[in-house]
């Protein structure tokens, strides 16, 4: 089923004044995001839990993913379809031991050992990036480009969801070499229109995707 993926919008609820995590949601989901990731470094939990309730019951009615970034314990309280945790988090061991293996976890990743540690730790899928330069986040990391992402799918067998820096117009290029599916923050939630921005990304993926023939898991796509 994650094979299948064609757009995770990442909500920021920082990025734009009156964008707030449940907002940037129902916009990407009415636009065709089929996976939302929840990621907020500064909310408390007390505020955190109504929205991430409320994406639930967004995604659901949608049939999307939803996944809590870091928060494996909001994650499991409000019975999201899973969390991804990155380098500094819950190690992978923990978050799966956590969340058992009825619930999705996906982990971040740099570079080849950290994607072969979290395939051996039983990740679902892995995040890979940033593979272009991007304002949103201090990773710590160099841009890993397209060959970086190359290299990655030829030792990994898990979903890969290539994330930092896409764009509309370089996203086709990443799902070429071998992305599953990108993970988006500002090319979406900064967009004029979010649902228009949503709409476009997966319209580019599902012809990339078409143009590069089913990979294992697409073929009922
Ligand atoms: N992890 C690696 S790059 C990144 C994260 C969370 C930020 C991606 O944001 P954008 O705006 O899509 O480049
Ligand atoms: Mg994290």
């Amino acid at each position: 089923m994650l094979e299948r993926l064609h757009l995770c919008v990442i909500t920021d609820a920082g990025l734009v004044p009156g964008r707030g995590h449940v907002a940037v949601a129902e916009a990407a989901l009415a636009g065709g995001a089929d996976m939302i990731q929840l990621r907020d470094k500064t909310g408390d939990l007390r505020t955190l839990l109504p929205q991430a309730r409320a994406i639930r019951t967004l995604c659901r009615s949608r049939g999307a993913v939803f996944i809590v970034n870091d928060r494996v314990d909001l994650a499991l309280a409000v019975d999201a379809d899973g969390a991804h945790v990155g380098q500094e988090d819950l190690p992978a061991p923990h978050a799966r031991r956590l969340l058992g293996h009825g619930r999705i976890l996906g982990v971040s990743t740099h570079d080849p050992a950290q994607a072969d540690a979290a395939q051996r730790a039983g990740a679902d899928y892995i995040g890979f990036g940033p593979v272009f330069p991007t304002g949103t986040k201090e990773t710590g990391y160099s841009p890993r480009g397209l060959e970086g992402l190359r290299a990655i799918r030829a030792r990994v067998s898990l979903p890969i969801l290539a994330i930092g820096g896409i764009a509309l117009e370089n996203v086709s290029a990443t799902i070429e070499a071998g992305a599953t599916a990108p993970a988006v923050i500002s090319a979406v939630v900064a967009a004029p229109d979010i649902a228009a921005a949503a709409a476009g990304f997966r319209q580019r993926v599902a012809a990339a995707k078409a143009g590069r023939g089913p990979a294992e898991g697409e073929t009922h796509a």
